[in-house]
């Protein structure tokens, strides 16, 4: 165990946890829903209000920022942490994910990943050790392993080759992790949409010197119930008294449903590239500003909300910030997205605690149904 890093477990309902990870940084309140802050930003969100709006830690990208500014750059500046200003707790994807959606001419081996920079067509090499130098210098709290992530529907063989290749990267970046106190490295978990792979690689990361364990390849694809299923069928075979993260998930559906099964921590871009696209995640359900009928809608987005955003524009003026353009919307609507889905998580966490999770589901649910209008 790695000293400075710990969690506790303070209640349960079925499989859903409620809990806190300590870092030297600060705790980490679970359920916790990270903000995506890929280039060292919350885009379009002040550091102060991601952390008014109750976010524990926030989300960095490897592949991002070797790019720009660079890792050995930021280091000389004082960390990540410093740099962007958010002195609270920071986890960093090791970036293989990011590497196969978004550069150019990319190549896997055993080794690692070759690919060309998306911003200017530069090489670049990505292994489980430099992306364990990478987190290091950035300053991470916590350490994502170098892993595969499949895209589905793939055949059962391509899921076993990256699994197994993620498996032998978990070990490489356990060996190359850069201990430190209040420092985590978490494993993850691949296997595509196979209930034997996942269970298999379950197993080999919960015998390994993980301070957490993600599930990794999911919501890249599949059905909801299948990426459920999935976490149906690894989470059983996790270490019960360690973190769980379910990367890149999701809607305020799939992180309830996730919960419900017993996952811990989420990130997504959802809340933050939704909010730039004049959709705003309300109580309410889903709100399109864009749409014509709100155009002399003096009402706000909800008027409980503790979020300003939120609660003190008109519709009719958030409708028109995105019909016009203007950043402003994009800024407002952001963060009530941000403010939405910590809302949700501090509800489940309270339902959690009061042995109501399933009642919570239903009444949220209830909640956007009745808002569609
Ligand atoms: N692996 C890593 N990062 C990720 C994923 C993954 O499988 C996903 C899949 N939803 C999102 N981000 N390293």
């Amino acid at each position: 165990m790695t000293q400075g890093f710990s969690f506790a477990i303070d209640a349960t309902d079925g499989f859903a946890r409620k809990g806190e990870i300590f870092t030297p940084r600060g705790a980490i309140r679970t359920p916790a829903f990270m903000p995506v802050g890929t280039a060292a930003t919350v885009k379009a969100m002040f550091v102060e209000d991601v952390r008014a709006a109750g976010a524990d830690i926030l989300l960095g990208n490897v592949y991002h920022l070797m790019l720009r500014p660079g890792a050995e750059r930021i280091a000389r500046l004082g960390g990540l942490h410093h740099f962007m200003r958010w002195p609270y707790p920071i986890l960093t994807d090791s970036g293989g994910f990011q590497v196969m959606s978004l550069a150019k001419l990319r190549k896997l081996d055993e080794q690692g990943v070759t690919f060309q920079s998306h911003i200017d067509g530069s090489r670049h090499q990505l292994s489980p050790e430099r992306s364990m130098e990478i987190q290091d210098l950035l300053g991470a709290d916590i350490q994502m392993q170098l892993d595969e992530c499949v895209r589905l529907p793939c055949s059962e063989a391509e899921a076993e080759r990256a699994m197994r290749l993620s498996l032998r990267w978990a070990e490489r970046s356990r060996k190359a992790f850069r201990e430190r106190p209040g420092r985590a490295l978490f494993g993850i978990v691949q296997g595509g949409a196979s209930k034997l792979l996942r269970i298999e690689s379950a197993k080999a990361l919960a015998d390994m010197d993980f301070q957490g364990i993600a599930v990794g390849g999911l919501a890249v694809g599949e059905p909801q119930q299948v990426m459920l299923d999935m976490l149906e069928t690894a989470i059983p075979h996790l270490p019960l008294e360690k973190p769980r993260y379910l990367m890149g998930v999701g809607t305020p559906d799939d992180i309830m449903q996730a919960v419900a099964r017993g996952v811990d921590m989420f990130d997504c871009v959802m809340p933050t590239r939704a909010g730039r696209h004049g959709l705003a995640y309300t109580r309410h359900g889903r709100v399109t500003l864009r749409n014509a009928r709100h155009a002399e809608d003096p009402r706000p987005l909800d008027e409980a909300s503790s979020c300003p955003a939120a609660r003190d524009y008109s519709r009719a003026y958030l409708h028109h910030l995105v019909k016009a353009g203007e950043i402003l919307g994009m800024m407002l609507l952001t963060q009530a997205n941000v403010a939405y889905y910590q809302e949700l998580m501090a509800g489940i966490r309270t339902a959690i605690a009061a042995g109501r999770l399933g009642d919570f589901m239903a009444e949220t649910r209830e909640g956007w149904i009745r808002g569609e209008s």
